[in-house]
């Protein structure tokens, strides 16, 4: 064999490894899924109903949270809290927050049509003078949302 012969068989041998690489890295590249959109879970404060109609306890004061997002998300072990005073904070049960479903979490009254979450507490929770900032947070500790007024 001559010289130009072998160089020429060398040649067509990387070519081919080479498509062979190519091949390889397009067939990898197809089999790695594509990450979901983060926007599959998207839960936010939407509302502070903070001036209670109420006189003095202000029990029908309320935080709306809604599920802006396109899958359900279980609330259980969520907790919400009103981080101007580091309290009250409520550790929700389990509970299917459907996509587009708003709850509320009432200062110290009851609305089963909106969850039926409440503070229980026997004193006003948000302020009428000076803003205070809720803040939810997922089973993980991770804060999710947050809102002032
Ligand atoms: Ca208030
Ligand atoms: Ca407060």
């Amino acid at each position: 064999m001559k010289e130009a012969e072998v160089r020429d068989r060398h040649r067509k041998y990387l070519i081919l490894g080479l498509a062979l690489l190519l091949a390889i890295s397009v067939v990898a590249y197809r089999l790695i899924p594509t990450p979901t959109p983060s926007t599959a879970t998207n839960v936010e404060i939407t509302k502070i109903f903070y001036d209670g109609l109420e006189p003095r306890t202000e029990s029908d004061e309320y935080v709306e949270i809604k599920n802006l997002g396109s899958e359900p998300v279980d609330l259980e072990g969520w907790v919400i809290k009103d981080i101007s005073e580091g309290y009250p904070s409520l550790t929700f049960p389990a509970y299917i927050l459907q996509p587009g479903e708003s709850i509320r979490v009432y200062t110290n009254e009851i609305h089963p049509e909106y969850g039926g979450f409440s503070f229980d507490s026997g004193k006003a929770v948000w302020n009428n003078s000076s803003p205070d900032t809720a803040v939810l947070y997922n089973a993980q500790g991770q804060e999710v949302s947050r809102k002032s007024y």
